[in-house]
Order: structure tokens, then C-alpha cells, then sequence
């Protein structure tokens, strides 16, 4: 079977909207009925399902956004009922309690095609060997790419991701011909090959890298250490995981599962659809999900869409990588971090610690780096190093299990980060993440 579906993929694009119309009324009606909030919305706004009659109507529904997934958590937009929904996975809300999402089989089984169509698209097929170097467990990286590589028919390798050496002799060994994990990773496999003299024995031909910011130079970085070509993948759990939109061989913007997903971008402050071609906001509906579906779901995330056909022959829209983020996410080795999580930690240490801290991000050997800076309190200044090292070790462990992070916390002299006399710099970024 060929995962090339072109009945949807090169679809033309009136019939994408047909398409799209027909799945989003009956998403509206099913969601109207079974997800309170969603009904409250629609009623705030005067709207019925019976108002909704296909694309052209979509800018009238009410967007939805993270914080709802936090208001009801874990189940309450669930539109099946538990015993319906086969797996779960969860990302970082915006403060310490985490965010869920909920599939049915059918759902899995999408998300399977969605990642069948990314790992054609690089190449691929039933004769490849697919590592899947990406976490697995609630982050959706690695189940995800592991259920399209199955439903492709390949090989998989469900490495998950860390063991960097054992990672290195299995692709050597089991002859890996596709490689599934963050660039980062990738970048430093890449150097740990090289660095082993084991470029010669590998035999990836294609990369499926996503879940971060990377840039051309990081392609190109990664194409040259090991040999392959790269793609970008990318998604969010509450949309559904990797694969939402995926690239083909023409490496010129990732193509959305319009099937599945309708894709829109607004400006952030007005909540306005803007023209094809700028950059906005990105939407996301899913129009087929059942467990956990959204209407209008704010990403957050800063892309443009580009309607023209690709030289592949694949009519879905492409998006370009995202630029930023309209909130302050940051995605450091691969997790998704709130600074909100971080102070929230700081806030409950409660003794020998000021409400004065400093995040810097920092990318070493290939590694994104986590250190946080806090200022000491007079008193504890004056007071022995033993108590300082107590502090320092407290926070760094509760750092770790909330964020499940590593970090190197440093209590600093009081008074020394500098003070700013408009909003903190609470963050300094010196990644260099968009070109
Ligand atoms: O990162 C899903 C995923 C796994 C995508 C593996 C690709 C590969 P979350 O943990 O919910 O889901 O994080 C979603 O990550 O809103 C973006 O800000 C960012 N992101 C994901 N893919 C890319 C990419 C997974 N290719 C958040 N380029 C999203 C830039 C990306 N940012």
C-alpha cells in the first residue's frame, strides 16, 4: 500500500474545501452537543450549529485557547466518554499542572496516517529502518512517529531518546536508514558519529526532525554530519502530535493535513483572519477528531501560509517554519518551559531567596543549556556555604520534577541582576534559533 494518499494530498483545492465544509459542520454539531464549554461559547455569541454551513463560516466561532485545557482539566473536553478513549498524552500548561489530550482508536489511527504521509513524503517506505530517537511516554514525539513508521510498514527502533553511545551502535548495527528526533539531538548524534569515526557505517538517507525552533544553518549542519536529508516535522498535542504538517522533498515549507486540520492566521491582538501570505498567528480545527477535538485552537505560534501548489504535486497548504511565539514558551532540549513554571518554583522555596531571578538559555556542544540565577537574601548572604549549596539543591530538584529538566541554579549577591526600570528581563535567550 502506498502511503502516497493523493486522493487527499494533490486533492484540488475547491474540492479541500468541500471536503473541509462537509467534516467541519458535523465537528461543530458533535462538539455542540458533547463539550459544555464549547456550547457555552457558541451560546455567548448567539451562534447554533445550524448557523455553521461550511469554511466560509469559520472566522464566526469562538477560538479556544491552552488555558481551557488547564479550566477542565484533565477530562472536561473530552467529546467521547473515557471508555472510548484509548491513550493519553500531556505537554506543560502554562504553570506547574500540565495539560491533556485524549485519543480514540480512529484517532490513532489518523495521527498514524498523518506521520505514514511525513515518512512517504522523506522517502520512505516499507523497506526503511526507522529510529525513533524522539521521548517516549506523554510527550507525543515519540509514540507518534513510531505509530506512522509502523503503519508504513517499516522497521521500527523505538529508541526513545537519551543513551547517546547505545543510540549511535544501534544505528550502526540495525543499519537505521531514517532517523526520528529533535534537531538538537541530531545535531549531536551528528557530532558524537563524527567524533567516533563511525560516519562511514551508518546508512541514514532521511531525518524527521521537529518539535523546536531550527534554522537552514541547523539543516544543513545536520544534512552534512550525517549524511542525510532533513526534514522538518511539525505539530502540538492539543492538535493532535508530530504531523500535523509535514515536508516533502522540495523542503520549502511544511504541508497541513487539511483532511484533518483546517489551518488559518490571524493577527494575535485583533483575533482578524489575515490575508494569505502574511504572518499572523497560527489556528488550528481538527475536523476528523473525536476524542479531544478543537475548534479554532490559538497555537501561539507565529507562522504564514502559502496556497500555491508545490512542485511535489501536493495541493495542501504549506506553512513556513514558525518564527516565534506570541507568549513566552520556551522549548529548551525538546520540553516545552513556561518562566511561570520556574518562578512558581522559586516562590514556594520560601526561605534565603529573593523574588529577583534570572533564566539563560545557552546552547553547548549541541546541548541547550538551562541556568537560573537567584538572588540570596542579605541574611543568607552572611550565613554559610552549606545553607547557600541546601537552597541551590532544593530548587534544582524541584526544577527537575516539575519541569523534568536539568538546570544549574546559582544563588547570586544580593543585588546584583541587574534591575530594569520597565518589564524584567526574567529570560535571556542566546540560542539563535530563526534565521
Ligand atoms: O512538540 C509535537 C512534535 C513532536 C512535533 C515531534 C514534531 C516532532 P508539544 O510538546 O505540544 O508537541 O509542543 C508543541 O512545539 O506549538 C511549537 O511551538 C513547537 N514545535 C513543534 N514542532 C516544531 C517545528 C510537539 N517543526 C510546540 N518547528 C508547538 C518549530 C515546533 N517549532
Amino acid at each position: 500500500m502506498s502511503y502516497f494518499q493523493k486522493e487527499f494530498e494533490c486533492m484540488p483545492r475547491e474540492k479541500i474545501r468541500e471536503l473541509q465544509s462537509e467534516r467541519l459542520v458535523w465537528q461543530v454539531k458533535r462538539m455542540y452537543e458533547r463539550v459544555e464549554l464549547f456550547r457555552h461559547r457558541m451560546d455567548e455569541l448567539g451562534l447554533t450549529p445550524d448557523d455553521i454551513k461550511g469554511v466560509d463560516d469559520l472566522p464566526r466561532l469562538p477560538f479556544s485557547y491552552k488555558q481551557d485545557l488547564r479550566d477542565y482539566y484533565p477530562y472536561g473536553l473530552f467529546a467521547e466518554p473515557l471508555k472510548n478513549i484509548v491513550r493519553t498524552h500531556a505537554s506543560s500548561g502554562t504553570t506547574g499542572k500540565q495539560i491533556v489530550v485524549g485519543y480514540t482508536k480512529n484517532d490513532l489511527d489518523m495521527w498514524a496516517d498523518c506521520m505514514a504521509r511525513q515518512i512517504y513524503a522523506a522517502g520512505g517506505d516499507e523497506n526503511d529502518i526507522v529510529q525513533v530517537s524522539y521521548g517516549y511516554g506523554l510527550f507525543t514525539g515519540g509514540l507518534g512517529a513510531h505509530g506512522g513508521a509502523e503503519k508504513i510498514g517499516a522497521t521500527v527502533i523505538p529508541m526513545s531518546s537519551g543513551n547517546t553511545q547505545r543510540q549511535i551502535n544501534t544505528m550502526v548495527d540495525f543499519g537505521s536508514t531514517i532517523l526520528c528526533c529533535t534537531p538538537s539531538y541530531a545535531m549531536y548524534l551528528g557530532e558524537a558519529v563524527n567524533e567516533a569515526g563511525l560516519r562511514d557505517k551508518i546508512k541514514l538517507k532521511a531525518g524527521i526532525f521537529g518539535a523546536e525552533p531550527w534554522t537552514e544553518d541547523m539543516r544543513r549542519a545536520i544534512e552534512d554530519s550525517l549524511g542525510l536529508k532533513a526534514y522538518d516535522v511539525y505539530g502540538l498535542s492539543e492538535i493532535m502530535g508530530p504531523g500535523v504538517s509535514y515536508e516533502c522533498q522540495c523542503q520549502n515549507g511544511m504541508h497541513v493535513n487539511e483532511d484533518m486540520f483546517i489551518a488559518e492566521i490571524i493577527d494575535p491582538d485583533t483575533g482578524e483572519v489575515l490575508p494569505e501570505g502574511e504572518q499572523g498567528e497560527l489556528v488550528f480545527t481538527t475536523i476528523t477528531k473525536e476524542g479531544f477535538p478543537v475548534i479554532r485552537y490559538r497555537t501561539r505560534d507565529i507562522c504564514s501560509l502559502n496556497y500555491e501548489q508545490c512542485e511535489c504535486g501536493r495541493t495542501f497548504v504549506r506553512m513556513n517554519k514558525p518564527s516565534g511565539r506570541t507568549d513566552d514558551m520556551l522549548i529548551i532540549r525538546g520540553v516545552n518551559v513556561f518562566p511561570s513554571q520556574i518562578e512558581e518554583v522559586l516562590l514556594k522555596i520560601g526561605e534565603g531567596i529573593t523574588p529577583n531571578y534570572q533564566i539563560i538559555i545557552d546552547r553547548e556542544n549541541n546541548t541547550d543549556t538551562l541556568d537560573v540565577n537567584v538572588e540570596m537574601t542579605e541574611s543568607l548572604f552572611a550565613d554559610d556555604v552549606k545553607s547557600i549549596e541546601r537552597i541551590e539543591n532544593r530548587i534544582t530538584s524541584d526544577l527537575r520534577s516539575i519541569l523534568g529538566l536539568g538546570a544549574k541554579v546559582h544563588l547570586v549577591n544580593p543585588k546584583t541582576i541587574a534591575r530594569s526600570e520597565g518589564k524584567a528581563k526574567r529570560v535571556i535567550d542566546n540560542r539563535n534559533l530563526h534565521d
